[in-house]
């Protein structure tokens, strides 16, 4: 398993709305919360000259390793489907641990070049999500000095002890469970999920840039990630993913958590079956089925994933001829609020500009439509929250803008400029979830979400 690095941006809430975090189990990395709100985490690497030290790592690491056996063996009993992989995983570890407790100068066999390369990736990330929010903040100063450090012991340890890596695997590992949390508690406090009695949306977060694609493709830059927007009993922490090369659709990854996102871990993935790959990239998970669009005939699509049945539907006015700005294709924009299902188009009777349909989930039809007086040409995406379509454009390279708004309730369009920051310059898959109250992106194939901050007045 290679280490994740996550990084937490400052969420939108006030800090008042953070719990301060106690210090991570053994100490060795350490998460506090800064003077904006945002997740601070420190890690701290052991010392590398002094053998003496060696001994009691090499406790600290079997402890760890039995915990993670034991992670092994409660995942067992969840996944029984999966057992053969996780007893191979079980023996591995169990291996692992037998010979650190044999002996301390035994030879765990990691792939250094691979760490190094992660190393590489991280440092390109946290120097490039600087660059684009032109933050002058410490905390990617200091994450950049550790990353950079940890660079610099990776190359020291290889010619010096190749089974302290294991001990800096754990400590990414323990990094990453504490971001973890943060996310977590920062998602319990969301107040006024489903409560639409606002105004609108007030203003967009700083982005959260989670990490690249569970592909590691830098070429995946067609895609989606996101959460059910209503999910099915039980489901409710599940995940979803699917990108590729081209603006197609062809593999749909699920993930039981968050944690199995981090670590690519999916539980199911589905192949399009011949006939129903899928074009354009705004594509949404509801109540356990994949919306998207499909080119023959050129129709909504379904993708039942309890079944893996799929349908189509046919809109006679939607055009071809129509996409968004940052990618082609892109003619069906699904959308899930708090008030049900949706899909955006344009056609030619309207001109090009975007018309709204909601969709009944039980016929998968067309129940109602409204004309928008935006040219869906030159919006770089849209999204619905609350009944209200909201639709973005780019302002420059690192900045966002929701600059127009339809109210399916009113009638009413509104011209806003709510501007944001964006971690990369082009995305192909933007949309509100309602469970969370967050914006899900693919921004140029990495996983990217913003707090939504409605206006209460
Ligand atoms: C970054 O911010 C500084 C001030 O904090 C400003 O002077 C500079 O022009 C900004 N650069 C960009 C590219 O926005
Ligand atoms: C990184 O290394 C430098 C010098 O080697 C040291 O001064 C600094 O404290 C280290 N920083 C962290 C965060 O470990
Ligand atoms: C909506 O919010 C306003 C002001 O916050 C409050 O006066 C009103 O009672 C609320 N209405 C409902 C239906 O909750
Ligand atoms: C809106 O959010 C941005 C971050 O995207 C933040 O810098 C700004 O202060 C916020 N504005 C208001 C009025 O809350
Ligand atoms: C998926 O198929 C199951 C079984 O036929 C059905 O109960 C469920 O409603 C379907 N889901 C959707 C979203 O159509
Ligand atoms: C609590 C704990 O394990 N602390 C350790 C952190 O790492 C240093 C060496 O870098 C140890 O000396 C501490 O005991």
């Amino acid at each position: 398993m290679l280490p994740i690095l996550l990084l937490l941006l400052p969420a939108l809430s006030p800090a008042s709305a953070w719990t301060p975090v106690e210090d991570w189990e053994s100490g060795n990395v350490t998460a506090s919360v800064g003077e904006s709100g945002q997740c601070v985490c420190h890690v701290y690497l052991p010392d590398t000259i002094f053998p003496a030290d060696r001994v009691e790592h090499m406790q600290q690491v079997s402890k760890d390793l039995i915990l993670e056996v034991e992670i092994q063996m409660n995942k067992m009993e969840t996944y029984e489907g999966k057992l053969e992989v996780h007893l191979k995983e079980l023996s591995d570890l169990t291996a692992r641990v037998a010979m650190l407790e044999t002996s301390a100068d035994s030879y765990i066999k990691l792939d250094f070049e691979l760490l190094r390369i992660e190393l590489r990736e991280f440092e390109a990330l946290v120097t490039q999500l600087k660059d684009s929010l032109n933050s002058s903040s410490p905390m990617f100063d200091s994450l950049y000095t550790e990353i950079r450090n940890m660079t610099l012991i990776v190359n020291q340890l290889e010619s010096f002890d190749k089974s302290n890596l294991e001990v800096i695997r754990i400590e990414f590992t323990k990094l990453q469970r504490k971001l973890e949390e943060c996310q977590t508690e920062q998602e319990v406090i969301k107040p006024d999920i489903g409560n639409c009695n606002h105004t609108g949306i007030m203003n967009i977060s700083r982005p959260m840039v989670i990490q690249v694609n569970a592909d590691l493709a830098a070429g995946y830059t067609y895609g989606g990630w996101g959460k059910d927007s209503k999910p099915l009993r039980g489901s409710e922490s599940m995940y979803w993913y699917s990108a590729y090369s081209g603006a197609n659709l062809r593999y749909f990854y699920l993930y039981s958590n968050y944690e199995n996102l981090l670590r690519r871990s999916a539980f199911k993935s589905h192949q399009m079956a011949s006939g129903w790959i899928g074009t354009g990239n705004n594509y949404i998970v509801h109540n356990n089925a994949v919306y998207y669009q499909i080119n023959s005939p050129f129709s909504m699509a379904k993708l039942n994933l309890t079944t893996s049945g799929y349908v189509y539907r046919v809109i006679p006015a939607a055009s071809s001829r129509f996409s968004y700005s940052y990618s082609a294709n892109q003619n069906l924009d699904f959308a899930a609020d708090e008030n049900g299902l949706w899909v955006m188009y344009a056609s030619e009777e309207s001109k090009g500009k975007m018309v709204i349909a909601k969709i009944d989930p039980k016929s998968f039809g067309i129940e109602d439509e409204w004309n928008t007086n935006v040219f869906k040409q030159l919006a770089g995406n849209a999204f619905m929250a609350c009944g209200v379509m909201y639709v973005t454009r780019s302002v420059d390279l690192t900045t966002e803008e929701i600059y127009y708004a339809f109210d399916t309730r009113t009638n009413e369009e509104k011209h806003l400029n709510i501007r944001f920051p964006k971690f990369q310059e082009t995305y192909t898959n933007l949309d509100y979830n309602p469970t969370d109250q967050k914006l899900y992106m693919y921004n140029n194939g990495y996983y990217v979400s913003y707090n939504v901050k409605f206006n209460k007045e």
